[in-house]
């Protein structure tokens, strides 16, 4: 017994030394899936969300600590959460897409997802990665620096999450299933929405307006995140301009605008000076689309409102950038660049191990019963991605073979003018084939959008890495004289890319995470009709250079 109880205190002092040295914390959160009816535009449909709540509650956390987040599913579909940006060093089990990583949470199951955020801090997001549950079943993740820690721009007065998302009238399964089934594009949102409310320039939603109180002459730090389905959208506050700081949780250059471009999958920490006396602001939400592609074309809005100014004040209108501003958009991410201080340095591999150019477009498949005889299709290098039946992790972890294949092409089977007159087979290649990457390998991959059915911008997201912008352009990559203008210094550091319509971008990162990682159009309906592919990266030769086994826990197909 006091042998016992002995080891309990030492047990209990070295955690109390260790919380001391290295301040980490566990932190717990119960996340039960369930529908809940929301009422938008005047429509009430039943939505999936986490604890009842559109969008779903902020997870708090600092860097290093761990997360235990028990995932419980009340619905009648299969889930799974993904913590987007989260390098999940190790812990691919925790990644969450669907048969990437892990088999679905079923009905009435539950799943502890455990990982620690390990060199990570600023704003990422989770979201449900399996069908179109993403749509309303998304939320904040803000990771804090370290204690003591500060941040590398003036310590804001307060900290806001602006979650941008996009609502159907109709059941956005429904939505995506009637387009599978015609072969045609699916229908568009209703409206684009600010913290889950579209605002007061749509009829029937003036009480679904999000407004932000804030007093003069103070900093707040919005942290923006873009957790909509299927568009890209610009952000703006008349009157007032926003600092960029920090973007996909990394420190970057801060620089003055009007506005933000933002993709699905992108978060943006900016600061906002309240340099204004008094008044009332629309802060504004608008698609970007710069190809013949028809998308919601409606302005969301809040208010900035400054404590003291009469809800009777009309709003200082909203000035947003046009939907199809090319200049605006790559003038933005053109201003990117990471901080590269001493404190946060950007390590961009300066050679290259692996070269890869991968294609990425939408183009068609045949369909007899669709209405056109075709069906839309999206692939990279011309393979269309199938989703396997059982999660890719665990056929590679237990070397189960049959599931997929190593052999997804460096190169384009065909090469072509990418960017010119489309080819005469528009059908896409189907399978479940994957990329090997040697451990700690470094890779320069370019993606280059093709002009096969359309030209579009394509936000293309990495699971287990972030990866450096070395450059884009329009056009076909030119390997010949292109590399010449990479920005090896100081480029901006992402886990998403909007790769230009009908143009290119060149990325590189390291393979220093072992395990299976999905990349893929973070526009979902390009991701359900293909616009994905994965990346094996090998153990090495040290054990902790290997992937960690799997929870007890992980679901089974
Ligand atoms: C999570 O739920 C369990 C019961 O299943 C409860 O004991 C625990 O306190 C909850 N934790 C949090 C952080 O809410
Ligand atoms: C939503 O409202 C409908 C109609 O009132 C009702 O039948 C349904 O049970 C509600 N669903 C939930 C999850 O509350
Ligand atoms: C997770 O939550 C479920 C209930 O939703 C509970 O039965 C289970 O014990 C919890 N697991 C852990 C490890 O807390
Ligand atoms: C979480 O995972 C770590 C390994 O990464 C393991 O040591 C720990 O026991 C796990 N915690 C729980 C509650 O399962
Ligand atoms: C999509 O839009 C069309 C045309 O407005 C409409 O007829 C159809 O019902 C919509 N589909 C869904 C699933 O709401
Ligand atoms: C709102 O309703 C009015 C009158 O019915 C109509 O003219 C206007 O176009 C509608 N606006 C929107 C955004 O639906
Ligand atoms: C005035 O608007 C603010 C938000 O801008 C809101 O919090 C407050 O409840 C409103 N007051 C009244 C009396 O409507
Ligand atoms: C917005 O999109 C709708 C549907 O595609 C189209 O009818 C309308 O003309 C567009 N409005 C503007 C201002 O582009
Ligand atoms: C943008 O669209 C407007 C019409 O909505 C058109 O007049 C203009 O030429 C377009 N700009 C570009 C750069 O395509
Ligand atoms: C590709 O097509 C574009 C558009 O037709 C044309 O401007 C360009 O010169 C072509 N490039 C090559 C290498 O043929
Ligand atoms: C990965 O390679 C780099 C460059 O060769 C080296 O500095 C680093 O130590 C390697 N990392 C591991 C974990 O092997
Ligand atoms: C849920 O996932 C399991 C395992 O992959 C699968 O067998 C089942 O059909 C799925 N259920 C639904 C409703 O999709
Ligand atoms: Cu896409």
């Amino acid at each position: 017994m006091a042998v016992l109880s002995n080891t309990i205190m030492l047990c209990f002092v070295t955690l109390v030394l260790l919380s001391v040295t290295v301040e980490a914390k566990t932190r717990h959160y119960n996340f039960t899936i369930r529908f809940k009816n929301y009422t938008r535009l005047c429509h009430t449909k039943p939505i999936v969300t986490v604890n009842g709540r559109y969008p779903g509650p902020t997870i708090y956390a600092r860097e290093g600590d761990t997360l235990l987040v028990n995932v419980t599913n009340h619905v009648k579909y299969n889930v799974t959460i993904h913590w987007h940006g989260i390098r999940q060093l190790r812990t691919g089990w925790a990644d969450g897409p669907a048969y990437i990583t892990q088999c679905p949470i079923q009905t009435r199951q539950n799943f502890v997802y455990n990982f620690t955020i390990t060199g990570q801090r600023g704003t990422l997001f989770y979201h449900a990665h399996i069908l179109w549950l993403r749509a309303t079943l998304h939320g904040p993740i803000v990771i804090l620096p370290k204690k003591h820690v500060p941040y590398p721009f003036p310590k804001p007065h307060k900290e806001v999450t602006l979650v941008l998302g996009e609502w159907w009238n109709a059941d956005t399964e429904a939505v995506i299933n009637q387009a599978l089934k015609s072969g045609g594009a699916p229908n568009a949102s209703d409206a684009h929405t600010i913290n889950g409310k579209p605002g007061p320039l749509f009829n029937c939603s003036t009480k679904d307006t999000y407004a932000l109180a804030v007093e003069p002459d103070k900093t707040y730090l919005l942290r923006i995140i873009n957790a909509a389905l299927n568009d890209q959208v610009f952000f703006s506050i008349a009157n007032h301009l926003l600092t960029v700081v920090e973007v996909d949780a990394v420190y970057t250059k801060p620089f003055n605008t009007k506005a933000i471009a933002i993709s699905p999958g992108q978060t943006t920490n900016v600061l906002l000076n309240t340099d204004k006396k008094a008044g009332r602001c629309f802060m504004a939400v608008r698609a970007f689309m710069d190809a013949p592609i028809p998308v919601d074309n409606m302005t969301a809005a809040g208010i900035l409102q400054y404590i003291g100014t009469p809800n009777t004040s009309n709003p200082v209108k909203p000035v947003i950038p046009k939907i199809n501003d090319t200049a605006f958009y790559t003038n933005f991410s053109n201003s990117l660049k990471s901080l590269n201080s001493a404190a946060f340095p950007a390590k961009v591999p300066q050679t290259v191990d692996r070269n890869l150019l991968f294609t990425i477009g939408l183009a068609l498949d045949s369909c007899p019963t669709c209405a056109n005889g075709s069906r839309a299709s999206a692939s990279i290098n011309n393979v269309s991605f199938v989703m396997p039946t059982i999660a890719l992790l665990q056929a590679h972890f237990n070397n189960i073979s049959g599931v997929f294949t190593k052999d997804f092409p460096d190169n384009p089977p065909t090469p072509f003018n990418y960017t010119g007159t489309p080819p005469k087979n528009l059908f896409t290649s189907k399978g479940t084939r994957l990329t090997s990457l040697t451990y700690n390998s470094t890779v320069q991959l370019v993606l280059q959008d093709t002009s096969i059915l359309t030209v579009d911008n394509h936000p293309i997201h990495l699971h287990g890495f972030n990866f450096f912008i070395l450059g884009s352009g329009f056009g076909n990559y030119n390997p010949k004289k292109d590399p010449a203008k990479f920005n090896l210094v100081d480029p901006p550091e992402r886990n998403t890319v909007g790769v230009p319509t009908g143009g290119w971008t060149a990325i590189r990162f390291r393979a220093d995470n072992p395990g299976v990682w999905f990349m893929h159009c973070h526009l979902e309906v390009h991701t359900t009709w293909g616009l994905k592919m994965a990346f094996v990266v090998e153990n090495g030769n040290e054990p902790e250079q290997s992937i960690l086994p799997p929870p007890a826990d992980l679901p089974k197909c």
